[in-house]
């Protein structure tokens, strides 16, 4: 292991974005904003401020905000299922921020302009097939994310994900989807990836604003306790069992119940979660990993634990071989 507090686990990520740490914040929508993606930034990962839903104005003033409370690179994730996402798409070109990172559809019609712009851009993807696809439109990195993620998730697992994307294209690769802490982040490497995005470790970051519910909720959960619904809408969405979960659960199962009615009840439950802590309205997103979670930290202790842990295994990964 390392001596002292000095780091060293760096990789080609690192040097592409000008990060110390090959960490990324996710971008939890309705959660991850200046205040959090600014205090990964300073403490060395890449933080990035979720466009979530969020109406091109306010996602501006995150990305304004987080100027003034950061010199490092930092990020903006745009969600493509929102209305407000071809303005956010604008807004970063604007602002001039320096990465880009995609979830939920195709970064497809905006790829040319943010390049032009000397966006770096990192789609979230859930298959190899999307990750060959956005390699070719010029994405300089991809996030391959497994279902075990909070949130809209795909159907393959990380340990099956990661790998297969790896040997799929020739960009870098960061795994995210069920890594909470540095064995998750060793496995990842260990899988071809050069780096990791959390969403779940950090929601409960000291810096995060979200509502102390949905943190204490965190903080008490145990393995079993997500689940994803929504499959029946096409964006199957992973999130705390609640009060809500498990009633659109047993909707979604339920042939009398319209899907017009199921997306209807859907509505507005994480920005309920994440401002409110409304059990009964909230969609409360957290990945698989949340019962790993039995701290709230400041965002560079996260990063420190998480890399620390890392490292050390890593440099010890060779007592299985003689
Ligand atoms: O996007 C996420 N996670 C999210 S988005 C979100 S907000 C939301 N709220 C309600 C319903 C749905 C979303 C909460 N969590 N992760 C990245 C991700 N991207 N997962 C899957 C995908 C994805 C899916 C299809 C990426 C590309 C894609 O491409 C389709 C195509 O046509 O190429």
């Amino acid at each position: 292991m390392n001596k002292g507090s000095e780091l060293v686990l760096r990789s080609p990520i690192c040097d592409l974005i000008g990060i110390k740490y090959p960490v990324f914040q996710g971008a939890m929508a309705w959660i991850a904003d200046a205040d959090l993606a600014a205090a990964v930034s300073n403490a060395g990962g890449l933080g990035i401020i979720a466009g979530g839903s969020a109406p091109v104005d306010i996602v501006r003033e995150q990305v304004r905000k987080c100027r003034t409370l950061t010199d490092q690179p930092f990020g903006v994730n745009i969600m493509l299922m929102s209305p407000a996402a071809p303005d956010i798409a604008q807004m970063v070109i604007d602002e001039r921020v320096p990465v880009v990172t995609t979830g939920a559809g195709s970064p497809a019609k905006y790829m040319a302009a943010w390049l032009a712009a000397g966006i770096k851009v990192i789609p979230v993807i859930p298959s190899s097939g999307i990750a060959r696809s956005v390699e070719r439109q010029g994405a300089v990195a991809v996030v391959a994310e497994g279902g075990e993620s909070g949130g809209h998730v795909g159907d393959l697992t990380t340990v099956a994900l990661v790998p297969q994307v790896v040997d799929a294209v020739s960009v870098p690769v960061l795994a995210a989807g069920g890594i909470g802490d540095g064995r998750g982040m060793a496995a990842a490497l260990m899988l071809g990836a050069c780096g990791v995005q959390m969403g779940t470790r950090f929601l409960v970051a000291r810096e995060c604003n979200v509502h102390p519910v949905y943190k204490q909720k965190i903080l008490a959960a145990k393995d079993i306790d997500t689940i994803a619904t929504g499959k029946r809408l096409g964006h199957p969405v992973r999130a705390l069992k609640t009060p809500f979960s498990r009633r659109f659960f047993e909707l979604e199962y339920d042939v009398s119940v319209a899907t017009e009615q199921l997306e209807k009840f859907g509505e507005g439950a994480l920005q309920a979660a994440a401002m409110s802590g409304d059990e009964e309205h909230g969609a409360f997103m957290a990945g698989q990993i949340a019962g790993l979670v039995k701290a709230e930290q400041s965002a560079a202790e996260i990063i420190t634990d998480v890399v620390t842990q890392a490292e050390a295994l890593l440099k010890g990964a060779s007592t299985w071989v003689s």
